[in-house]
């Protein structure tokens, strides 16, 4: 499949053709060659440094960020929530007990409560029941206890507006950093009266990014936020996400469970459709009328499968006594890239990550080798908590296109 498949015109000079036989001069390269990837734009795969070097440093934190653009990432991701005082800040949950040390403040006690958020009760501090000011005195926790802990509360919360600042400051004349923000929760924040969408116009607006070339990519899970930002002028490349809510082990079949069965603007809206109606040639039609690509769960693209016993049971394959994706295998590639980049979609899919229990073990607990294998397949950029393993493999993967 990679067989008609060029060098980028900046490597040509380096290029052994293809196939053997004569080898053209490089004007003729350029002039005949196939794209050199089989992405939608013809350049490598975007690196996306997933709520900033996240498998390192406790996510969305201003060093969390620095770190992921040391690392290499071509652009930084902050989730987008709303402070009381209406200010865009880097959050993955409006809860601030998931990821902060807030319940270690005695003086925000009284402020726990419980709190619907979509659909969803949850007890915890919200972060529309706090200032900036307050939220500052805040210190971000790793969410994940298998990741390094020993950072936690020692970083600050994080406004979208430092974030642009920071990767205007680390941009070069060679090297541009972009910015990925995601509207989180947006029809919560619109019905506790903080919508997060036109103050995110007016910043972007206000960063002289309102063009698709800008480094910006704007994504949510929500159409009606994405429609509503381009009905407001809203110029940037626009993402559609499609979740799911796991994977069925026997078939490798995404499954739809409610919440993560739909967007939940649609589920508001009584929309009885699912995120795989997305995916469909006439899902894709309709994302292109108001947005430049899609960004899904990457079983979309390569889904896995279980190994199953006579009982019925999903078997530990390698003997480690837990069950996960390192005993599942990879299936078949999907047609979605294909399909999305006829309908004139970019692809970036989510999330890519280091930890064994989460590599397919046909990968060989290399995961480098999972990003290799979505990128062959044309995959426009990775959302990676791990931005350095993306772009080695990345590295990896053009000396692999230089080599054929
Ligand atoms: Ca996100
Ligand atoms: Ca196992």
């Amino acid at each position: 499949m990679l067989k008609p498949i060029l060098i980028s015109i900046a490597v040509a000079s380096t290029l052994t053709a293809c196939g053997g036989g004569s080898i053209p001069s490089s004007t003729t390269l350029v002039q005949t060659a196939a794209k050199p990837f089989l992405t939608l734009n013809g350049q490598q795969p975007l690196v996306v440094a997933h709520r900033g070097a996240s498998g390192y440093i406790p996510e969305e934190t201003y060093e969390a960020y620095v770190r992921a653009i040391e690392l290499g990432a071509d652009a930084i991701e902050p989730d987008l929530i709303s402070t009381k005082d209406g200010v865009l800040i880097a959050r993955h949950d409006p809860n601030l007990a998931y990821s902060t040390d807030v319940d270690k403040h005695p003086e925000f006690a009284n402020r726990k409560r419980t709190q619907v958020v979509d659909g969803e009760s949850q007890t915890g501090w919200f972060a529309s029941d706090f200032t900036l000011a307050e939220i500052k005195t805040l210190g971000g926790i790793s969410t994940d206890a298998e990741r390094p802990q020993q950072f936690n509360g020692q970083y600050k919360i994080v406004t979208f507006q430092e974030i642009i600042d920071l990767a205007k400051a680390k941009s070069t004349s060679t090297r541009v950093i972009a910015v990925y923000p995601e509207t989180k929760n947006p029809t919560y924040h619109r019905a506790i009266g903080l919508p997060l969408e036109d103050k995110l116009i007016d910043m972007i607006k206000a960063a002289g990014w309102n063009s698709k070339t800008a480094p910006i990519y704007v994504q949510s899970f929500e159409p009606s936020s994405l429609k509503y930002l381009k009905s407001k002028g809203l110029n940037t490349k626009l993402i559609q996400l499609i979740d799911a809510d796991d994977v069925d082990m026997k078939t490798g079949k995404l499954t739809f469970a409610a919440p993560y069965d739909k967007p939940y603007d649609w589920a508001v809206a009584g929309d009885k459709r699912l995120f795989s109606d997305m995916v469909t040639p006439a899902g894709l039609a309709e994302i292109k009328t108001y947005a430049d690509g899609i960004g899904p769960w990457k079983p979309y693209i390569m889904s896995v499968k279980g190994t199953f016993g006579a009982d019925g049971k999903q078997l530990d394959v390698n003997g480690d006594g837990k069950i996960n994706y390192a005993d599942a295998t990879s299936l078949p590639p999907t047609t979605l890239i294909a399909d999305a980049h006829k309908a004139g979609l970019m692809v970036h899919a989510y999330t890519f990550r280091n930890e064994s229990r989460r590599i397919p073990a046909d990968f060989k607990n290399d995961p480098k080798a999972e990003y290799k294998a979505f990128y062959r397949l044309g995959l426009d950029g990775v959302f990676s908590d791990f931005a350095d393993t993306a772009i080695a493999a990345r590295t990896e993967y053009v000396q692999e296109l230089q080599a054929k």
